[in-house]
Protein backbone atom coordinates (compact mmCIF):
# COMPACT_ATOMS: atom_id res chain seq x y z
CA UNK A 1 0.00 0.00 0.00
CA UNK A 2 1.47 3.58 -0.69
CA UNK A 3 1.52 5.83 1.85
CA UNK A 4 0.62 9.65 0.87
CA UNK A 5 3.31 12.04 1.18
CA UNK A 6 2.91 15.56 1.96
CA UNK A 7 5.12 18.18 2.34
CA UNK A 8 6.04 20.19 5.50
CA UNK A 9 6.23 23.62 5.52
CA UNK A 10 7.69 25.65 8.35
CA UNK A 11 6.87 29.36 8.79
CA UNK A 12 7.91 31.39 11.72
CA UNK A 13 6.16 34.56 13.32
CA UNK A 14 8.61 37.53 14.56
CA UNK A 15 8.07 40.91 15.56
CA UNK A 16 8.06 42.99 18.77
CA UNK A 17 6.59 41.83 21.79
CA UNK A 18 2.34 42.31 21.73
CA UNK A 19 2.19 43.38 18.15
CA UNK A 20 -0.17 39.75 18.60
CA UNK A 21 2.38 36.86 16.81
CA UNK A 22 0.38 34.26 19.73
CA UNK A 23 -3.12 35.67 18.87
CA UNK A 24 -2.62 35.31 14.85
CA UNK A 25 -1.34 31.98 15.20
CA UNK A 26 -4.07 31.16 17.42
CA UNK A 27 -7.30 32.96 14.94
CA UNK A 28 -5.41 31.00 12.23
CA UNK A 29 -4.67 27.44 14.42
CA UNK A 30 -8.05 27.38 16.50
CA UNK A 31 -10.14 30.37 15.89
CA UNK A 32 -10.16 32.06 19.04
CA UNK A 33 -9.00 34.95 20.25
CA UNK A 34 -8.07 35.60 24.01
CA UNK A 35 -7.84 39.43 25.07
CA UNK A 36 -5.43 38.86 27.97
CA UNK A 37 -1.64 39.23 26.83
CA UNK A 38 0.59 36.24 27.97
CA UNK A 39 4.11 36.29 27.15
CA UNK A 40 5.22 33.51 24.91
CA UNK A 41 8.23 32.10 26.89
CA UNK A 42 11.28 31.47 23.59
CA UNK A 43 9.30 29.33 20.84
CA UNK A 44 6.22 27.62 20.70
CA UNK A 45 4.93 25.32 18.03
CA UNK A 46 1.63 24.50 16.57
CA UNK A 47 1.32 21.91 13.18
CA UNK A 48 -1.97 22.11 10.84
CA UNK A 49 -2.58 20.06 7.72
CA UNK A 50 -4.17 22.36 5.09
CA UNK A 51 -5.64 21.97 1.87
CA UNK A 52 -4.81 24.74 -0.68
CA UNK A 53 -6.16 24.22 -4.46
CA UNK A 54 -6.33 20.64 -3.58
CA UNK A 55 -2.72 20.40 -2.17
CA UNK A 56 -2.43 18.81 1.18
CA UNK A 57 0.50 20.52 3.21
CA UNK A 58 1.31 20.00 6.51
CA UNK A 59 2.26 23.29 8.32
CA UNK A 60 4.57 23.64 11.46
CA UNK A 61 3.89 27.45 12.91
CA UNK A 62 6.91 28.65 15.16
CA UNK A 63 5.79 31.41 17.23
CA UNK A 64 8.40 33.26 18.53
CA UNK A 65 8.66 35.59 21.56
CA UNK A 66 8.82 39.35 21.14
CA UNK A 67 11.00 39.89 24.11
CA UNK A 68 14.57 41.06 23.45
CA UNK A 69 16.05 38.23 26.03
CA UNK A 70 15.34 35.34 23.67
CA UNK A 71 16.41 37.13 20.77
CA UNK A 72 19.46 35.11 20.55
CA UNK A 73 17.64 30.98 21.02
CA UNK A 74 15.14 32.16 18.27
CA UNK A 75 17.52 32.53 15.40
CA UNK A 76 18.08 28.45 15.75
CA UNK A 77 14.85 28.28 14.39
CA UNK A 78 14.91 29.57 11.20
CA UNK A 79 16.64 26.93 9.20
CA UNK A 80 14.96 25.05 7.20
CA UNK A 81 11.49 27.66 7.10
CA UNK A 82 10.14 28.40 3.61
CA UNK A 83 8.32 32.06 5.17
CA UNK A 84 8.80 34.26 7.57
CA UNK A 85 5.72 36.22 8.68
CA UNK A 86 6.87 39.67 10.52
CA UNK A 87 4.61 41.46 12.33
CA UNK A 88 3.60 44.76 13.40
CA UNK A 89 0.94 46.44 14.83
CA UNK A 90 -0.89 48.91 12.75
CA UNK A 91 -1.45 51.23 16.38
CA UNK A 92 2.21 51.06 17.05
CA UNK A 93 4.54 53.12 15.55
CA UNK A 94 7.32 51.42 17.36
CA UNK A 95 6.32 48.44 16.63
CA UNK A 96 6.82 49.23 12.86
CA UNK A 97 9.78 50.83 14.06
CA UNK A 98 11.76 47.90 14.75
CA UNK A 99 10.64 45.41 11.76
CA UNK A 100 14.27 47.15 10.50
CA UNK A 101 15.70 44.85 13.40
CA UNK A 102 14.27 41.70 12.84
CA UNK A 103 14.98 42.34 8.92
CA UNK A 104 18.79 42.92 10.25
CA UNK A 105 18.22 39.94 11.95
CA UNK A 106 16.98 37.46 9.06
CA UNK A 107 19.48 38.80 7.16
CA UNK A 108 22.20 37.81 9.49
CA UNK A 109 20.76 33.96 10.17
CA UNK A 110 18.32 33.22 7.69
CA UNK A 111 18.43 31.39 4.17
CA UNK A 112 18.49 34.46 1.43
CA UNK A 113 15.65 32.53 0.17
CA UNK A 114 13.26 32.67 2.61
CA UNK A 115 9.87 34.14 1.92
CA UNK A 116 9.51 37.28 3.98
CA UNK A 117 5.34 38.56 4.55
CA UNK A 118 4.89 41.88 5.98
CA UNK A 119 1.51 41.82 8.26
CA UNK A 120 0.41 44.84 9.94
CA UNK A 121 -1.91 43.08 12.87
CA UNK A 122 -4.82 44.84 14.91
CA UNK A 123 -6.01 46.60 11.86
CA UNK A 124 -9.59 46.65 14.04
CA UNK A 125 -8.22 49.54 16.26
CA UNK A 126 -7.38 52.92 15.09
CA UNK A 127 -4.16 53.21 12.97
CA UNK A 128 -1.03 54.93 13.66
CA UNK A 129 0.36 53.45 10.16
CA UNK A 130 -1.10 54.04 7.13
CA UNK A 131 -1.53 51.64 4.26
CA UNK A 132 0.63 53.17 1.71
CA UNK A 133 3.53 53.50 4.07
CA UNK A 134 3.76 49.84 4.96
CA UNK A 135 3.37 49.27 1.49
CA UNK A 136 6.27 51.58 0.96
CA UNK A 137 8.06 49.72 3.50
CA UNK A 138 7.53 46.53 1.64
CA UNK A 139 8.70 47.34 -1.65
CA UNK A 140 11.80 48.82 -0.23
CA UNK A 141 12.65 45.70 1.58
CA UNK A 142 12.44 42.97 -0.76
CA UNK A 143 8.57 41.31 1.16
CA UNK A 144 6.89 39.40 -1.18
CA UNK A 145 3.58 39.89 0.22
CA UNK A 146 1.54 42.51 2.77
CA UNK A 147 -1.88 41.88 4.57
CA UNK A 148 -3.41 43.56 7.69
CA UNK A 149 -4.90 41.22 9.76
CA UNK A 150 -7.03 41.35 12.51
CA UNK A 151 -6.56 38.57 15.23
CA UNK A 152 -9.28 39.61 16.96
CA UNK A 153 -12.23 39.53 14.34
CA UNK A 154 -9.85 37.15 12.23
CA UNK A 155 -9.87 39.66 9.05
CA UNK A 156 -7.43 38.42 6.86
CA UNK A 157 -5.82 36.01 8.78
CA UNK A 158 -6.30 32.70 7.14
CA UNK A 159 -5.71 34.38 3.77
CA UNK A 160 -2.52 35.62 4.69
CA UNK A 161 -1.69 31.90 5.61
CA UNK A 162 -3.21 30.41 2.67
CA UNK A 163 -1.54 33.08 0.25
CA UNK A 164 1.80 31.81 1.40
CA UNK A 165 0.91 28.84 1.19
CA UNK A 166 0.24 29.30 -2.32
CA UNK A 167 3.27 31.68 -2.85
CA UNK A 168 5.80 29.09 -1.40
CA UNK A 169 4.58 26.09 -3.44
CA UNK A 170 4.40 28.46 -7.17
CA UNK A 171 8.44 29.27 -5.60
CA UNK A 172 9.25 25.74 -5.65
CA UNK A 173 8.48 24.85 -9.45
CA UNK A 174 10.20 28.25 -10.28
CA UNK A 175 13.37 28.23 -8.11
CA UNK A 176 15.77 25.22 -7.43
CA UNK A 177 17.63 27.14 -4.81
CA UNK A 178 14.77 27.74 -3.03
CA UNK A 179 13.27 24.42 -3.03
CA UNK A 180 16.93 23.19 -1.90
CA UNK A 181 17.25 25.56 1.21
CA UNK A 182 13.96 24.80 3.00
CA UNK A 183 13.18 21.84 5.03
CA UNK A 184 10.10 19.84 3.40
CA UNK A 185 10.63 16.53 5.52
CA UNK A 186 9.42 15.96 8.82
CA UNK A 187 12.77 14.82 11.31
CA UNK A 188 12.53 11.41 11.86
CA UNK A 189 13.61 10.29 15.54
CA UNK A 190 17.38 9.52 16.22
CA UNK A 191 16.46 5.44 16.45
CA UNK A 192 14.41 5.15 13.10
CA UNK A 193 16.11 4.41 10.08
CA UNK A 194 17.21 7.72 8.21
CA UNK A 195 15.28 8.87 5.63
CA UNK A 196 18.33 9.91 3.67
CA UNK A 197 16.65 11.70 0.41
CA UNK A 198 15.37 14.94 2.57
CA UNK A 199 13.50 16.47 -0.91
CA UNK A 200 11.84 13.35 -2.33
CA UNK A 201 8.17 14.14 -0.54
CA UNK A 202 8.69 17.25 -2.46
CA UNK A 203 10.05 15.98 -5.38
CA UNK A 204 7.17 13.87 -5.59
CA UNK A 205 4.90 16.75 -4.93
CA UNK A 206 6.45 19.09 -7.43
CA UNK A 207 5.97 16.26 -10.30
CA UNK A 208 2.76 15.32 -9.64
CA UNK A 209 1.02 18.80 -9.48
CA UNK A 210 0.37 21.58 -12.21
CA UNK A 211 1.77 25.12 -11.10
CA UNK A 212 -0.88 27.41 -9.57
CA UNK A 213 -1.62 30.97 -10.09
CA UNK A 214 -1.55 33.07 -6.96
CA UNK A 215 -3.45 36.05 -7.50
CA UNK A 216 -0.72 39.45 -6.25
CA UNK A 217 -0.24 42.78 -6.13
CA UNK A 218 1.01 44.82 -8.51
CA UNK A 219 4.01 45.69 -6.64
CA UNK A 220 4.51 42.04 -5.93
CA UNK A 221 4.61 40.95 -9.63
CA UNK A 222 7.18 43.43 -10.58
CA UNK A 223 9.47 42.25 -7.52
CA UNK A 224 9.17 38.66 -8.45
CA UNK A 225 9.21 39.77 -12.33
CA UNK A 226 12.47 41.57 -11.17
CA UNK A 227 13.99 38.53 -9.00
CA UNK A 228 13.20 36.03 -11.54
CA UNK A 229 15.17 37.46 -14.40
N1 LIG B 1 -7.62 44.57 19.29
C1 LIG B 1 -6.74 43.61 19.01
N2 LIG B 1 -5.95 43.10 20.00
C2 LIG B 1 -5.07 42.14 19.66
C3 LIG B 1 -4.93 41.65 18.34
N3 LIG B 1 -3.96 40.71 18.33
C4 LIG B 1 -3.53 40.60 19.59
N4 LIG B 1 -4.19 41.47 20.41
C5 LIG B 1 -3.97 41.65 21.84
O1 LIG B 1 -2.65 42.13 22.03
C6 LIG B 1 -2.05 41.55 23.18
C7 LIG B 1 -0.76 40.81 22.82
O2 LIG B 1 -1.11 39.71 22.00
P1 LIG B 1 -0.13 38.44 21.84
O3 LIG B 1 -0.69 37.63 20.74
O4 LIG B 1 0.10 37.78 23.13
O5 LIG B 1 1.20 39.19 21.38
P2 LIG B 1 2.63 38.56 21.05
O6 LIG B 1 3.17 39.31 19.87
O7 LIG B 1 2.52 37.10 20.91
O8 LIG B 1 3.46 38.95 22.34
P3 LIG B 1 4.84 38.26 22.89
O9 LIG B 1 4.66 36.79 22.92
O10 LIG B 1 5.03 38.85 24.25
O11 LIG B 1 5.93 38.70 21.98
C8 LIG B 1 -3.12 40.64 23.81
O12 LIG B 1 -3.78 41.34 24.83
C9 LIG B 1 -4.07 40.35 22.65
O13 LIG B 1 -5.38 40.10 23.08
C10 LIG B 1 -5.76 42.21 17.32
O14 LIG B 1 -5.71 41.87 16.13
N5 LIG B 1 -6.64 43.19 17.72
MG1 LIG C 1 3.38 35.55 21.94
Amino acid sequence: MSKETVPMFKFIVLGDQSVGKSSFVKQYSESIFIEAHKPTIGVEFVKKMVVVDKRKVELQIWDTAGQEQFRSMIKSFYRGAAAVFVLYSVNSRDSFEKLDQWLQELQESAHEEIVKILVGNKSDLDRDISKEEAEKFMNENNFSLFFETSAKTGENVEKAFEDTVKLVIMRMFTSESFKNSIKTTKKTPANSRQNTSRSEPLEDFVQTQKPIQLQVTPQTQQKQEKQCC
